[in-house]
């Protein structure tokens, strides 16, 4: 950690990248760095590729889009490889003095400084790092924060959450954390297209054993005139019928590539069945993209593949 606060301690002018299709925990992972940085005299610019969604306006944190300008530093927070920074990847890895803070497992080292720690959330790293710095908590920061660690534990719900995070909660919430707002705009508020979506979804559900996989291609998310990157979630919803210990969401995000979303109980190891796909992640949750073929021939394969391995 002391490189990485004496790194931040040096620069004047630094832009903060988080990965593309943002989510709770990039966002507010980026703008509390804004706010603390900014808080120590520094000059920090945010970029994303887009702007902010509605959902996300409690974060008052101004983005731009293109990069502009020198900075001293870069730093990426909440991104496990270099790709995933998107259109900015060649920008940040031509950069002479590039950090990056994330706390992911499976992760491809790609900055001249990093900072890892298998922890919920960046946000909860971010957290330790501030309290190191010495930076005075508000209820603008504790609220960033606890979008992170709301988020990336999906509201303490999911096997990540230990009870440090709910101790860090309670002390975002006793600084002043809006948590209320930021749960309804987290977890209470679906777009509309969303349900668009699970009604695909359900007409596509098809059990197998205690099993259930769900398909969604190009053509149904047309037909629902839905954004395929509305798809990122649904497996949260899917995963959640009773008696079912694996799930699996398979969506043809780009015409000709497949992507998978594994959920499971402790009964099945759904990581294994990710690799096998060219993927990974945990016991309980996995996932694999960039698979060619269709939503059918991805399918008729897992199905190939899970009768080995239900029971
Ligand atoms: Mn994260």
């Amino acid at each position: 950690m002391k490189k990485t606060i004496s790194k931040i301690m040096t620069a004047k002018k630094i832009a903060v990248f988080c990965h593309s299709s943002p989510d709770a925990d990039a966002l507010g992972s980026v703008a509390s760095m804004k706010y603390a940085l900014e808080g120590m005299g520094k000059e920090v610019d945010v970029y994303l590729e887009e702007e902010l969604r509605k959902r996300y306006d409690f974060l008052r944190v101004e983005v731009k889009t293109a990069v502009e300008g020198e900075y001293d530093l870069l730093i990426s927070v909440d991104v496990a490889s270099s790709n995933l920074l998107g259109k900015f990847e060649e920008y940040f890895l031509s950069h002479k003095n590039t950090l990056a803070i994330d706390h992911h497992l499976l992760r491809t080292p790609f900055a001249g400084e990093e900072y890892v720690e298998t922890l919920s959330s960046t946000c909860e790293i971010l957290s330790l790092l501030f309290d190191k710095m010495k930076v005075s908590m508000t209820p603008e920061l504790a609220t960033y924060l606890y979008t992170g660690l709301a988020g990336d534990t999906g509201c303490f719900m999911h096997d990540n959450t230990t009870a440090r995070c709910h101790d860090l909660a309670s002390k975002f919430i006793k600084y002043g954390a809006d948590y209320r707002l930021v749960n309804r705009r987290l977890f209470k508020s679906n777009p509309k297209s969303r349900f668009d979506l699970i009604r695909v979804a359900l007409n596509n559900f098809e059990f197998v054993e205690d099993a259930l996989i769900v398909d969604i291609s190009q053509k149904d998310f047309k037909k629902a005139g839905v954004n395929p990157d509305e798809g990122i979630g649904l497996i949260g919803f899917i995963s959640t019928v009773e008696d079912v210990n694996l799930s699996a969401l398979i969506t043809e995000r780009k015409p000709g590539l497949i992507s998978i979303s594994f959920r499971s109980s402790e009964k099945y190891d759904v990581a294994e069945i990710a690799e096998k796909f060219g993927g990974g992640g945990h016991k309980q949750a996995a996932g694999c993209k960039d698979i060619e073929g269709t939503t059918k021939e991805v399918k008729a394969k897992l199905k190939r593949m899970l009768k080995n391995i239900l029971y």
